[in-house]
C-alpha cells in the first residue's frame, strides 16, 4: 500500500499543538512550584498525542467533554491560551472568571465542556448532548467524550456506554488509557486490561490505538467519527502512559524510575518529530522554530495571567446556585 502523505501545513499545525500542550504543562508545573496555583492540578505530559490526534480529527461543531487531565484537550479545542493560563492563576480574565481553576477549565462557546469532579458523570452528560443532537436531527455533529482507564470502572461510564449503544447516540467514547488511576496500576483493578473488549458487550464497536502515535490516533478518530455520524457510538482506547505524577502531591512511590524513563523514550512529540524529519516534511531547524513559537505564546500567556486582576470578592457567589 502506498504510504499516506499529508499536507505540510496540517502537520506543522499538529506539531505546534503538541508543543503548545507540552510547554503549557511545563509552565503550570513551574507556577505550581512557585506557589502560584491554588488547589491542585493534573498534568498530561506524555499524553499530548491523545488530545491533539483526537480533536484535530473532529469537526469544528463537535462537542468535547474533557478530563481532569485536560489542559491539552482545552488548548487543542481552541480555547484561548491567555484565558486558560489566567484561569489556572485564578484571575478575573480566566475562561471561567478565575473561579474554576485548573480542573474546571471550560468554554461552552467553543463547545468544550471541561471535567466533572465526579468521575463518570461526564459520560452521562455527554450522552445528554448526543441525545439532543439526535432528536434535533443535526447532521454533522458528534460528542467526543474523553475519560481515563480508572474512570472506565465507574458505573456512570458503563451505564452511558450501554445507553448510547441501545439508543444509537452520536457519542464517541475515547478512553485515554494511561495505565494508572492515581497510584494504582490498571492490572490491579481489572482482570481484563484490554479495555477495547468492553464495547462489544454493549453492541458498541471498539478499537485499540497506539496513543503515543499522533497520526494513528488522528486516522482512527477520523474513521470512527464517520461511523458515529452514520451508525452510532464507538469506543476508541488510546493506549499511552502518564509520565506526570497523578497530581502535585504524588511522590511516585508506586512505580520505578526505570518504568517512567522507558516511557519518556517513547515521548509522542519526539516520535512525531522523527517522523516529520525522516519523511522530509520539516528540517530540525524548522521544528525548533515551531517549538519556539509555541514557547513564546506560553510566555505571553503567563505574563497576561500574572498582570490580570483577581476576581472581586463581592462576586464570589454570583455563579453559585442558591435556592
Ligand atoms: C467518583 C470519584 N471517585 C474518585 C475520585 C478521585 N479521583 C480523581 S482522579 C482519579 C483517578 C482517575 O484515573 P483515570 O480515570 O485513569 O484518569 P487519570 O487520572 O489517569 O488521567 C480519582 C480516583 C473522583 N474524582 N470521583
Ligand atoms: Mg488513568
Amino acid at each position: 500500500m502506498a504510504k499516506k502523505t499529508y499536507d505540510k501545513a496540517f502537520l506543522g499545525d499538529m506539531y505546534k499543538k503538541m508543543q503548545s500542550a507540552r510547554k503549557f504543562e511545563e509552565r503550570v508545573q513551574w507556577l505550581f512550584a512557585q506557589g502560584m496555583v491554588h488547589g491542585t492540578t493534573h498534568l498530561g505530559i506524555g499524553e499530548e498525542a491523545t488530545a491533539v490526534g483526537t480533536i484535530m480529527a473532529l469537526g469544528e461543531n463537535d462537542y468535547v467533554f474533557g478530563t481532569h487531565r485536560g489542559h491539552n484537550q482545552g488548548l487543542t479545542k481552541g480555547l484561548d491560551v491567555n484565558e486558560m493560563m489566567a484561569e489556572i492563576l485564578a484571575r478575573k480574565t480566566g475562561c471561567c472568571g478565575g473561579v474554576g481553576g485548573s480542573m474546571h477549565i471550560a468554554d461552552p462557546t467553543k463547545r468544550y465542556f471541561g471535567a466533572d469532579g465526579v468521575l463518570g458523570a461526564s459520560a452521562v452528560m455527554a450522552n445528554g448532548v448526543a441525545l439532543a443532537i439526535k432528536k434535533e436531527g443535526r447532521k454533522d455533529e458528534i460528542v467526543n467524550l474523553f475519560f481515563g482507564d480508572g474512570t472506565f470502572n465507574q458505573g456512570g461510564t458503563l451505564e452511558a456506554l450501554n445507553l448510547a449503544g441501545i439508543w444509537k447516540l452520536p457519542t464517541l467514547f475515547v478512553c485515554v488509557n494511561n495505565t494508572y488511576g492515581m497510584s494504582t496500576h490498571i492490572s490491579r483493578v481489572t482482570a481484563e486490561t484490554d479495555l477495547a473488549k468492553r464495547g462489544p458487550a454493549f453492541g458498541v464497536p471498539s478499537i485499540n490505538v497506539d496513543g503515543n502515535d499522533v497520526l494513528a490516533v488522528y486516522e482512527a478518530v477520523k474513521k470512527a467519527r464517520e461511523h458515529v455520524l452514520t451508525e452510532g457510538p464507538m469506543l476508541i482506547v488510546e493506549n499511552t502512559y502518564r509520565i506526570s505524577g497523578h497530581s502535585k502531591s504524588d511522590g511516585n512511590l508506586y512505580r520505578t524510575k526505570e518504568e517512567i524513563e522507558s516511557w519518556k523514550q517513547k515521548c509522542p512529540i519526539k516520535r512525531f518529530a522523527k517522523y516529520l524529519t525522516e519523511n522530509g516534511y520539516f528540517t530540525e531547524e524548522e521544528l525548533q522554530k515551531i517549538a519556539d513559537e509555541a514557547q513564546a505564546e506560553i510566555d505571553a500567556a503567563t505574563e497576561f495571567a500574572k498582570a490580570s486582576p483577581e476576581p472581586d470578592m463581592a462576586a464570589a457567589l454570583d455563579s453559585v446556585y442558591v435556592k
